[in-house]
């Protein structure tokens, strides 16, 4: 990479330690950082010190491109991306910076003459756990995409203190532990204490006249700072560094000096604490939100701090507001930010006194709405009683909103009651509440969904009457995963035989992958192909080992579920066929199968009993089966605790089998199967999601499908299902069942699986059981392949060449190009 000439306005001397990519170089600087960022020397550095002061070099290197991207946007004047989203999964990011900035090998040589391993430190970073799954790590791919393909663009969300919570596994039961990223520090974070933003709540409102106009303030009674604090988001191989910035809570001081000043000190510090209390910890979802006031001021609290810091920006170079949408688009990362699109109102209406017709266009034209879920019990309300306490001002807007919505329904719909009712930013039947993808669908000029099939329910279904109303909103924005972080970075062995064999331009470039189709008959390159994937099965097998104790046979199939606990997600389906096969050997001690290795992963909501539930199951299932001699080491099942990025990235490389298994109609789209199918391995799949993409792409016959389409679904269900019937029918499950029953795999309590046993024979909400028989035929077609090396590693190989499109550049660059309409600015 060519070395930059410094910024203006920067000091030259100090460039050189801060800017250099030559390893001597880069060696005194992390020398200079150990001594004097962190008053350490070598004799006595901590393993943390040293990687402190890496990133701390590092990050140097990254800046003064950060700062020219951001001088660069202001001189121009670029039209940005700004992705709000209440989670950003970012992952570690010492290896990724180091990747994306092209200096790994001067790096790992600089470690090396200070007698340091570069992948010991890489490995000592703990990821800012600040998402739940899918949706923040889409939203962390997607900042990497934006950066790389030089789209100017910010990241806005929270600081949570304490991110998803750390995942233990004590005598098979899920134990959560809080996460405490910040303990350490963490050096990827620039604070802003100058960039702070007032955020109101609670309190009433006021009309008066002012020149004849009717104008509306809102007297709150709290106030809450929000401070900036920001991440550099490198692209890969680019000069552009994008800016990902997150709002910590903060007590407004001058706020409550009245108490203060009375004396009433106490009073005072309270209300400080109450203010910072909003950003302490992120929700896990799965669980219900019904009243809980303090994510309902998380989400503005976030919001209304990223649309104030977007106003002041456009005012460092426009004077008048009404071009405001022409230089900032912002997209919704499901409902959880849709109170901006009130906030946007409030702001123009009420505080830049913008009459309200030129206010709503601006706010339209503003606004793009990505949903990402099916499931009607995770679509965003809240009662209207807690919303009018939190914002009295917003609800009055809402109403208004819809007010003006509602009137043009009925213009196009005269007479239908039922759908103005459906419309309505407010569910009247019964307890009110407002419905928040009502207001992020009427307040955004695009709406779209994460994968095809997801999109097309989503207008037949859930979004139906606002297809019907606006069909010119509706788009599709398939997912996808970053290359970089999820081939690159995790699966070096993989990433270099690639690239040895069809170039390095696949990085950038993933359709490049399709290179890789004349070598699935190449002898040389096949054994070289099952050279990585053994030696990544080795290196998991050590890690698991070392995290739950369990020992297993890299020379099995390692047949892999990791994914956010869920029924949906029907890990217990996978489990069920464990069974079944341990019954198998234990009733024919003659048996010889193709040697399976279970692994699963994966985070239980903590007040979702059921999904803890399931996680026993499988240890207890674990326990039984990884000692039983009946087996004869043809089958392993293994937990591995606390799955997140940094775990994932270790796990998705190891992979044969991907196992995505989801009732078909529920997964929006599901990622990690992306990057399983990325890394060499085959899907076992339904006919949902992403799925159903992934496999036209890789062919039918390297993709092993099985179950019920979604319309089988539904109309397995209008004929009213009966699980028990499946059940009495087939032997082999009726056999797992009653054994779960009995307390086979828990002697010591033996109805602790009922509640999962009864609500499976009584409703099986996913089906599991008319789905049973077909995957359990589907997985011994998966058996029987494996045993052929020479197809296997052939079809292992075409998926990896087929599955370019699944590049989060893909997906950024139609988002660029069909709903942001934005242009790349090189740096
Ligand atoms: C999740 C879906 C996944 C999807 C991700 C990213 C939520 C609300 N949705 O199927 O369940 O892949 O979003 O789009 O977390």
């Amino acid at each position: 990479m060519k070395q930059e000439t410094s910024p203006a306005g920067l000091p030259r001397q100090s460039d050189a330690t801060r800017t250099s990519l030559d390893p001597a170089q880069i060696a005194d600087a992390f020398q200079d950082n150990l001594n004097y960022l962190l008053g350490r020397f070598p004799a006595i550095a901590s393993r943390n010190d040293n990687y402190l002061a890496l990133a701390y070099t590092v990050r140097d290197r990254l800046l003064h491109r950060w700062i020219k991207s951001a001088q660069t946007y202001m001189d121009r004047q670029s039209r940005t991306v700004c992705y709000l989203s209440a989670e950003f999964l970012m992952g570690p990011q010492l290896g990724n910076n180091l990747i994306n900035l092209g200096i790994e090998s001067q790096v790992r040589q600089a470690m090396q003459s200070l007698g340091l391993n570069l992948d010991d430190l890489i490995e000592h970073e703990e990821e800012p756990g600040l998402g739940n799954g899918g949706l923040g790590r889409l939203a962390a791919c997607y900042l990497d995409s934006l950066a790389t393909l030089e789209v100017p663009s910010i990241g806005y969300g929270i600081r949570y203190e304490f991110g998803i919570f750390e995942q233990k596994i004590r005598n098979g039961w899920q134990v959560e532990m809080t996460d405490k990223w910040l303990r350490f520090g963490h050096p990827w974070e620039i604070a802003r204490p100058e960039i702070v933003h007032e955020v109101k709540f609670g309190g009433h409102t006021e009309s008066y006249e002012e020149n004849g106009a009717y104008r509306v303030r809102w007297i709150p009674n709290e106030v809450v700072c929000g401070m900036a604090y920001d991440m550099p988001v490198p692209g890969y191989q680019v000069n552009t560094v994008n800016l990902l910035r997150l709002w910590k809570a903060e007590a407004a001081e001058s706020f409550d000096f009245a108490a203060f000043n009375q004396g009433d000190y106490y009073r005072a510090v309270m209300k400080k604490m109450s203010s910072e209390n909003i950003t302490k910890v992120l929700y896990p979802n799965d669980e219900s939100l019904q009243g809980k006031r303090l994510r309902l001021q998380q989400q503005f609290f976030f919001v209304s701090c990223a649309l104030q810091d977007m106003l002041r920006l456009y005012f460092q170079r426009n004077k008048r507001l009404d071009l405001f949408h022409e230089k900032f688009c912002v997209q919704l990362n499901d409902t959880h930010p849709a109170i901006a699109v009130a906030e946007l109102m409030r702001l123009l209406v009420d505080e830049h006194c913008m009459p309200w017709e030129p206010a709503w266009e601006i706010t339209r034209k503003t606004f793009g709405y990505t949903n990402h879920t099916l499931l009607p019990e995770a679509l965003e309300h809240w009662g209207v009683p807690l919303f009018s306490s939190v914002l009295p001002r917003h609800l009055e807007i809402i109403y208004e909103i819809n007010r003006r919505f509602l009137d043009e329904v009925r213009l196009r719909f005269p007479g239908d009651d039922d759908r103005i009712s459906r419309m309505s930013l407010i569910d009247e039947g019964g307890e009110r509440y407002v419905r928040m993808a009502n207001l992020a669908c009427v307040g955004s000029s695009a709406i779209n969904g994460v994968a095809r099939l997801h999109s097309d329910l989503l207008k037949e279904g859930v979004l139906r009457d606002f297809h019907d109303f606006s069909p010119e909103k509706f788009q599709n924005k398939t997912n996808g995963v970053t290359p970089r972080r999820f081939m690159l970075l995790s699966n070096p062995g993989l990433a270099a035989l690639i690239s040895r064999s069809v170039g390095p331009g696949w990085v950038k470039n993933l359709d490049e992958l399709k290179n890789l189709e004349k070598f699935a008959d190449d002898a040389q390159f096949c054994r070289e192909w099952r050279e990585v994937k053994l030696e990544n099965k080795r290196r998991l097998a050590a890690l698991l080992k070392e995290r739950s104790g369990i020992t297993v046979n890299p020379d099995t199939l390692f047949d892999i579920q990791v994914k956010r606990l869920h029924e949906y997600k029907r890990q217990h389906l996978n489990a069920l066929f464990i069974i079944t096969l341990y019954n198998r050997l234990r009733h024919n001690p003659g048996l010889r199968i193709t040697p399976r290795t279970f692994v699963f992963g994966g985070k239980a909501a903590p007040g979702y009993h059921m999904a803890k539930l399931i996680i026993k199951l499988i240890n207890s299932i674990a326990e039984v089966v990884n000692h039983d001699p009946a087996v004869k080491g043809q089958l392993k099942v293994a937990f591995f605790p606390n799955f997140n990025v940094k775990n994932a990235q270790h796990i998705y490389p190891a992979a044969d089998l991907s196992e995505q298994i989801s009732t078909a109609g529920k997964e929006a789209s599901g990622t990690g199967n992306m990057k399983f199918a990325l890394n060499g391995a085959l899907t076992i799949g339904t006919l949902d999601g992403a799925n159903v993409e992934i496999r036209e792409h890789v062919g039918a016959e390297n993709f092993f499908l099985f179950g019920l389409t979604e319309s089988e679904v539904a109309q397995t269900k209008a004929h009213g299902y009966r699980p028990w019937e499946y059940c009495a029918t087939n032997d082999e499950l009726r056999e797992v069942i009653e054994q779960i029953r009995d307390g086979f795999f828990s002697p010591d309590q033996p109805d602790r699986f009922h509640p999962l046993v009864n609500s499976l024979l009584q409703r099986d909400d996913y089906l599991l059981f008319a789905d049973y028989a077909a995957y359990v035929a589907c997985q011994d077609r998966v058996s029987a392949a494996y045993q052929d090396t020479k197809s296997w590693t052939r079809m292992s190989i075409l998926n990896v060449a087929r599955m370019g499109y699944f590049s989060s550049d893909r997906s950024i660059r139609e988002y660029c190009e069909e709903i942001w309409k934005v242009q790349p600015v090189t740096i």
